[in-house]
């Protein structure tokens, strides 16, 4: 590890934020069942105190995602008491994830409903998001739609389509400001023949369609199992209409598991392709990386601390590749040199490097010792263990 090769993981740690979910704090399943754990979250304050852990142990993740239903039942309202937390705490609200998929009303769809008095009320409902949103000082909307249909013929698709363009104009002519519109795509679940927004080209078409304010959100659980993810990237960079990421990690399908616990050199080709774009425009990419996992064995802190330091890893891991270097390989078609580039900076052990930095912000070493050394669970498992454990429920 060169002094030069330090210090650049030094500065794009200085710069790098991955925002945490709301939801992975707070007791989730599968259909086929959830295990309670005591300390998990269901408050906004106890998800705010949670993301604060993190944030205070890693320094990189100042921000948390709120989900509208579940956070902001009282849209705006819930404004004043929210910025006190957040106060409180020392993180920040981030992104504002409108809720399209639990309400009755929505069996047929949301946007993409043929009912449009169900249409109404989901463009009502994603006004009073961007409402909270602006109360709360948040830039991103962040979109993603149930909606679909599970067996052939029942759907006109392009009605739908339609919809779904009026209803992305109607919601991106409320922002203002640097407020943003992030459009994130899945191939299928809960969906199970169609889903509206199906792939990056159909969001990418719609955010376009939407407006200069809108943009694309990847989750890299939302792709079919060979789908060369940066490739999608690097287009959405070139386009530029990537907004976002929703990181976590799977092994079938939309699996939600930590990042990087199964393909960790996934997330560093991500991370590079932004990396090099960077280095090639000399422009900061503007994109909003998050979190959205959902921690249903793990304990919820735990996974969040290995998800962010993982990340922190694989993104220092990208900041070491020599950009001018593997630019001239690409040229020459030196296959084996350029590949190279990426493997010898993916091998590389950055973790002593993160250590210093993390020392040199008055930050502990070893995040997950400084928890676990911390008492935090075993006094928010006092406070919350009666509660949660009473909540237990069954599937069906
Ligand atoms: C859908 C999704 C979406 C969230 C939800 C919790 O699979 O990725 O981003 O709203 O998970
Ligand atoms: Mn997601």
């Amino acid at each position: 590890m060169t002094s030069d090769q330090a210090g650049r993981i030094h500065r794009a740690l200085d710069g790098f934020a991955i925002e945490l979910p709301s939801w992975g704090f707070a007791n989730t399943g599968t259909r086929f069942g959830k295990f309670v754990q005591p300390a998990a979250a269901s408050t906004l304050e106890e998800k705010f105190s949670d993301a604060g852990q993190v944030h205070s142990l890693t320094g990189a993740c100042p921000t948390l995602a709120l989900h509208a239903s579940w956070d902001l039942p009282g849209g705006a309202a819930d404004g004043p008491a929210t910025l006190a937390l957040s106060r409180t705490f020392g993180v920040r609200p981030g992104s504002i994830n409108p809720n399209l998929f639990e309400a009755q009303c929505y069996k047929f769809g949301s946007f993409g409903n043929p009912d449009e008095t169900v249409r109404a009320a989901a463009h009502a409902h994603v006004a009073g998001c961007v409402a909270a949103a602006r109360a709360v000082g948040s830039r991103d909307i962040s979109l993603w739609f149930a909606d679909g249909s599970n067996y052939p013929g029942t759907a006109n698709i392009r009605q739908r389509r339609d919809w779904f363009v009026d209803g992305l104009r109607r919601s991106h002519a409320l922002l203002s400001g640097d407020e943003r519109l992030l459009v994130e795509y899945k191939p299928f679940e809960p969906a199970f023949y169609h889903t509206d927004i199906a792939d990056w080209g159909m969001a990418l078409l719609l955010a376009r369609a939407a407006g200069p304010r809108a943009r694309v959100l990847v989750d890299t659980g939302h792709h079919y199992q060979s789908q060369n993810i940066e490739q999608i990237v690097a287009w959405l960079l070139a386009e530029g209409m990537l907004g976002g990421f929703h990181f976590n990690d799977r092994r079938y399908a939309d699996d939600d598991l930590t990042l990087g616990s199964i393909d960790p050199y996934q997330v560093f080709r991500i991370f590079h392709e932004i990396a090099h774009f960077e280095w090639e425009t000399g422009k900061r990419a503007d994109i909003a990386y998050m979190i959205d996992q959902s921690h249903n064995l793990k304990g919820k802190i735990e996974a969040m601390i290995q998800t962010v330091t993982t990340a922190m890893e694989l993104f220092a891991k990208a900041a070491m590749v020599d950009h001018e270097k593997l630019a001239g390989h690409q040229t020459k078609c030196s296959l084996v040199e350029a590949e190279s580039c990426l493997k010898d900076a993916f091998s590389s052990d950055v973790r002593p490097v993160i250590r210093e930095w993390a020392i040199s912000k008055g930050l502990p070493a070893d995040p997950m010792d400084a928890f676990r050394q911390s008492g935090y669970l075993e006094k928010i498992t006092a406070d919350r263990g009666a509660r949660n454990m009473s909540a237990i429920t069954s599937y069906a």
